[in-house]
């Protein structure tokens, strides 16, 4: 960290989240700066790093983890790239916010589970920026309450307008419907022991190759259900939808209402087009969260245990997919370290 105490932060990964969050780091949030920026692609790095002052463009992650003025790592690679990077960055000690999923499958996301429990101390926050949502966060306070009495159902809808090339029936689960096991787990506070996907005939719109939309049970050991309707080819924008049933009540969160107009002889409101603008202001208070965390010696949010059981649910889930049938996950013993 520099006298300032600013902390240096390393972009691995200048794509569409990893640009938002060095424009976020540079011009939202406060006590961080971006000191680089690394890509396979050079010249996207190039191109990222020349639009921030004293910001330098690496290829390789440990070259800049290695950099003098780097004190701590955000991970916006793709997923299969995180593990490598993860190692990396404990070899050096440096805390880290990792984008989801912590990494594409259980057994990589064990392995570093079990490196960071060789560290002694927890050095990485999961990027579940569900949890850093104003209406989330408000949904998590009334069920804590108990006003409401026991969640029995938690009903979800997640969609898309629209899938990126190359999108796979896997990574509806692992890259879509792990935000839903993550919020699950925070939500209830209840691990999830099974899975089950159905598929209705899919749209004639979706992509070739895609089963979409889907439909997606989940099953706590605490007894409640929970299902989730994964559209990524809705067509009229992006949707996370979200309604807790109770014993005495139900709420319901994600209907975008912010602001409803009447002209003409009708009414109606907008609806985002996609998720850096529906969370926007999540991914903001998410990474202001890390870096306070960061710079007071802190890892607080979601952590390596959370990426882990997500990462088991959805491993169960491709299978339940694949297989077509209720599918069990598998989880070890919560470590010390997390509990
Ligand atoms: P993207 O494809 O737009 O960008 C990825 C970038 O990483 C590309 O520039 C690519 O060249 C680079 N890259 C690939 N391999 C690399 C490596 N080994 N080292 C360094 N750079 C590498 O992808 P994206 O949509 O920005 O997604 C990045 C991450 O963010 C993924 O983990 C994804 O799941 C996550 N994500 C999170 C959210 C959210 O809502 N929290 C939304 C979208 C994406
Ligand atoms: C993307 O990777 C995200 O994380 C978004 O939040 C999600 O809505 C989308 O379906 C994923 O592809």
């Amino acid at each position: 960290m520099t006298q300032r105490g600013t902390l240096g932060v390393a972009v691995i990964g200048t794509g569409r989240m990893g640009a938002d969050h060095v424009r976020r780091i540079s011009e939202v949030i406060s006590g961080a700066r971006v000191a680089a920026v690394v890509d396979v692609d050079a010249e996207r790095a190039k191109n990222v790093a020349s639009g921030v002052e004293g910001c330098t463009a690496y290829t390789e992650p440990d070259a800049a983890m290695a950099a003098a003025d780097v004190d701590a790592v955000l991970i916006a690679s793709p997923g299969p790239a995180h593990e490598s990077a993860l190692l990396a960055a404990f070899e050096r000690d440096l805390p880290l916010l990792c984008e989801k999923p912590l990494t594409p499958d259980a057994a990589s996301a064990l392995r570093v589970l079990e490196a960071e429990q060789r560290l002694g101390h927890r050095r990485v926050q999961v990027g579940f920026m569900r949890r850093y949502d104003a209406e989330y966060v408000k949904l998590k306070a009334l069920l804590d309450s108990g006003q409401l009495g026991r969640p029995l159902m938690l009903h979800n809808r997640h969609r898309n307008a629209s899938s990126p090339p190359g999108f796979t029936d896997a990574m509806l689960i692992n890259d879509s419907v792990v935000h839903e096991m993550d919020v699950t787990r925070w939500l209830l506070g209840q691990e999830i022991t099974a899975v089950t996907v159905l598929r209705p005939t899919p749209s004639d719109v979706a992509p070739e190759g895609l089963a979409d939309p889907q439909f997606v049970v989940l099953e706590t050991d605490g007894g409640a259900l929970v299902d989730v309707e994964i559209f990524v080819n809705c067509g009229f924008g992006y949707q996370v939808q979200a309604e807790a049933v109770c014993e005495r009540g139900t709420a319901r969160i994600g209907d975008g209402h912010a602001m409803v107009t009447n002209a003409a002889g009708r009414w109606g409101g907008t609806i985002a087009q996609d998720f850096v603008e529906r969370f926007e202001e999540a991914y903001d208070r998410e990474v202001q969260a890390w870096v306070d965390a960061t710079r007071r010696g802190e890892v607080t949010g979601p952590s390596i245990w959370d990426g882990y059981a997500a990462a088991a649910v959805c491993e169960a889930g491709v299978r339940a997919q694949t297989e077509g049938r209720r599918t069990e996950v598998e989880l070890i013993e919560r470590p010390a370290l997390y509990r």
